[in-house]
């Protein structure tokens, strides 16, 4: 069968979302400032480092390790036995059971093979060990610059997650320790509205008087702590992660996660004019043994996201939902208040099918006016197949969009097509963050 054309439409459509660079709004990656255990050619490995990048790091990502224990199950391979292993171990194991045993069938095995092949090795070799030395050939900086230009990646935005014990050191033994232009820092706080006891107890060990009881002195001390890590980190937003179960229900909702977010993170937000992002419906560790790989999905609460868009007009929320069954809905209250931001496709959504449904029904809803897509990158290299995935996935509903214009007689120029693709991949986050 003879294939056919893309249309030029179709051509101009996905040439200009490949064009256009992307600042993704939310990874777990960082600068070579907060150390890296793979040293690479610099030679400078720090174990407990915060950079992850190169194939042993590729392999073991815990979407790959959840689905590893589904070929090779814990009554076989116990989970303490598989934490033990070394991380090169680990992979091995991994590239063995989903690469070489099965096909690569899953969206995170496949975008293995989109990097190796991006990154110019070459996927049919199979070879792990040269990878491997390939891999072991790069300085860390230098290969963030080649990553971000392969993806066409403008900015990264980092998590830097105030209640981890390690991020927090390494803020506080250098100041300067998030400035690499290359990255932007978000201050993440998710303990302020999980477990407010305990943020409590942890904020009152770094000095600040913060008790269980929601007084008016703690409420201000809770409001200065978070002063000082914006300004420390210079986050551009704040940010949480929320389980299916949050529920925000106004003005009389004095549960001790609705009176932190009433009291402390909102106001301050405000006042510093930065907007608040809300990824909500995450069950944390149903299975424990699997560590970040053990979390789950859940149906949560999108009128308690309208209530807070309603009752706090000067504050600008982004948000994301995690269960399928929340899209919808989600977007429909984006239609309502312009202080909310609808983004990405988040985690167990990040597949093809979900992002082409999403992606569709957000711009039949919202026009250009939503964030299509973050990363949620790890592992730098994964910037390269995410990037890569979700722009075909995008570039194709744009297209199919313009032709349904074009069906009506309405010619689009080259501009406005370039200008879609950059609200799409970058101002509308920018403007977003601007007010
Ligand atoms: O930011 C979050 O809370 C999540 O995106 C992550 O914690 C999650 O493990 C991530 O890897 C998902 O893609
Ligand atoms: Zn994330």
């Amino acid at each position: 069968s003879t294939a056919i054309a893309p249309t030029p439409l179709a051509e101009l459509v996905s040439q200009a979302i490949e064009e256009q660079p992307v600042w993704d709004m939310h990874t777990h990656l960082y600068p070579p400032t907060f150390g890296t255990p793979a040293g690479g050619s610099s030679g400078k490995a720090d174990p407990q480092g915060l950079l992850l990048w190169g194939i042993d790091e590729l392999l073991t990502y815990h979407y790959l390790v959840a689905e590893v224990y589904r070929c090779v199950p814990a009554s076989k391979l116990p989970y303490a036995d598989f934490w033990k292993m070394s991380k090169q171990e680990q992979a091995d194991h991994i590239w063995r059971e989903l690469f070489l045993e099965r096909s690569p069938l899953s969206e995170a095995c496949r975008g293995v093979l989109t990097t190796l092949e991006k990154l110019g090795l070459d996927p049919s070799d199979r070879d792990l060990a040269g990878y491997r030395s390939w891999f072991a050939e790069q300085d860390p900086s230098d290969y963030i610059d080649r990553v971000m230009e392969i993806a066409n990646v403008s900015r990264i935005t980092m998590t830097n997650a105030v209640f981890d014990p390690n991020e927090r050191q390494r803020w506080l033994a250098d100041p300067q320790v998030g400035s690499d232009p290359r990255f932007a820092p978000v201050l993440r706080f998710d303990n302020l509205l999980r477990d407010w006891a305990g943020a409590a107890r942890l904020l009152s060990e770094w000095g600040y008087e913060v008790y269980e009881e929601q007084s008016d002195a703690s409420l201000e001390n809770a409001r200065g702590f978070l002063r000082d890590w914006l300004d420390r980190t210079r986050g551009i937003y704040g940010a949480v992660s929320l389980p299916p179960s949050f529920r925000y229900g106004g003005a009389d909702d004095n549960s001790t996660g609705s009176v932190a977010l009433r009291e402390v993170v909102l106001p301050v937000l405000a006042e510093r004019g930065l907007p608040f992002a809300m990824m909500i419906g995450s069950q944390l560790q149903v299975n424990a043994s699997l560590r970040d790989g053990g979390d789950t999905v859940g149906k949560s609460d999108v009128g308690s996201v309208l209530t807070l868009c309603r009752d706090f007009p000067d504050n600008r929320f982004f948000c994301t939902m995690l269960a399928r069954e929340n899209q919808h809905e989600l977007m429909v209250a984006a239609r309502k208040f312009g202080n909310l931001m609808i983004f990405g496709c988040w985690w167990f959504l990040n597949n093809p099918s979900l992002i082409d449904e999403l992606t569709r029904m957000r711009m039949e809803l919202l026009g250009p006016t939503f964030i299509p897509q973050h990363s949620d990158a790890r592992v730098l290299d994964q910037l390269i197949y995410k990037w890569d995935h979700s722009r075909k996935l995008i570039a194709t509903v744009l297209a199919d969009k313009h032709a349904d214009l074009a069906a009506t007689g309405w010619k689009a120029t080259e501009d406005e097509v370039r200008r879609d693709a950059k609200m799409l991949l970058h101002s509308n986050f920018e403007k977003f963050l601007a007010g």
